[in-house]
């Protein structure tokens, strides 16, 4: 389990926007968000580095959060 702040969230929308985009890179991907905290909790075989890529190019800004 990786968890990283990721601005830019604001909606349902964003949250399925960033849910749909960490399925197509791992179609086994388990997805938080929590909007208040803007925290993404994310259990995948993906590296922490390719999951902020796939966020970032989903256009929001992520970060690993510890
Ligand atoms: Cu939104």
């Amino acid at each position: 389990m990786d968890v990283f702040k990721v601005d830019g969230m604001t909606c349902g929308g964003c949250v399925g926007s960033i849910t749909r985009a960490l399925t197509a890179a791992d179609e086994d991907v388990k997805v938080e968000v929590d909007l208040n905290s803007k925290t993404v909790k994310v259990e995948s075989k993906l590296k922490p580095l390719e999951i902020i890529d796939v966020i970032t190019t989903a256009g929001f800004d992520a970060r690993t959060a510890h």
